[in-house]
């Protein structure tokens, strides 16, 4: 196991974890409420990556993987537009919206699992989407300037009571800068044999910008463990359960 002596002669080697459970939404009302973490998505606002995992199921709408706002100017989400038959990744930055379109074949009804990154920066000018580490679309770039404090979190829902998101959810993170699609690439590969992020390994090297991350993996309950250093918990909410399915 990994001792303080030699911490420094082991980085990059793959530290594991038992992934033993998902997190089960119903599509209706069920979501994790994030709000006591807002200020880690803060800290992301103006160069950052969010990651998720998704086994979706058809809604009759628009569905939401998380979204994280200060207002209706400056927030940042993954959707499912319906009645555009796309994924959009949005960031929206003192009112200006950029997103990433991606048409998505049935990546949104499969009932498989898929991985869901966006990336920005705003020294780069530059908004990134990519589903199962193949970026989608196209570069998006004129961002607009962030400005405020997030106060709004959540996964699953819109932060409106509405887009509720169903199917299956797991190890949600968060980043205060643009992973590269290497970086993306090890956490896709990784993640299949429970890769910890709280540890670089291979091309994975931004361990110590890792803002937030929540594995939803306590299989009881009704909080969600931060396991970054942060360690700021979330509440599931009206039912949100935990699944034995996982990625
Ligand atoms: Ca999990
Ligand atoms: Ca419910």
């Amino acid at each position: 196991m990994l001792k303080l002596g030699n911490s420094l002669s082991l980085a990059g080697a793959k530290t594991t974890y038992s992934n033993d459970f998902s997190l089960s939404f119903d599509g209706t009302n069920d979501y994790v409420n994030l709000d006591a973490a807002a200020a880690s998505f803060t800290a992301a606002s103006t160069e950052g990556t969010v990651a998720i995992w998704a086994k979706s199921l058809t809604t009759s709408g628009s569905k939401t993987l998380f979204r994280a706002k200060v207002d209706a100017n400056n927030e940042f989400f993954i959707f499912w537009h319906n009645s555009s038959d796309e994924w959009r990744f949005t960031y929206k930055a003192g009112g200006t919206g950029k997103k990433v379109q991606y048409s998505a074949g049935t990546t949104d009804s499969d009932d498989a699992w898929h991985l869901f990154v966006m990336t920005w920066s705003a020294d780069g000018d530059v908004l990134k989407g990519y589903v199962d580490a193949t970026q989608v679309g196209s570069d998006v770039a004129s961002l607009g300037t962030w400005s405020g404090d997030i106060s709004a979190v959540d996964v699953g829902q819109n932060t409106s009571d509405g887009a509720y998101y169903k199917g299956l959810l797991d190890e949600f993170a968060v980043w205060n800068e643009p992973l590269t699609a290497a970086e993306i690439t090890a956490i896709y590969n990784g993640g299949r044999s429970s890769i910890d992020l709280t540890s670089n390994y291979g091309n994975y090297t931004s361990a110590a910008n890792l803002k937030g991350y929540w594995r939803f993996n306590e299989g009881t309950g009704t909080t969600a463990i931060d396991h970054s250093q942060n360690n700021l918990v979330g509440t599931l909410t009206n039912g949100t359960a935990y699944s034995t399915t996982t990625i």
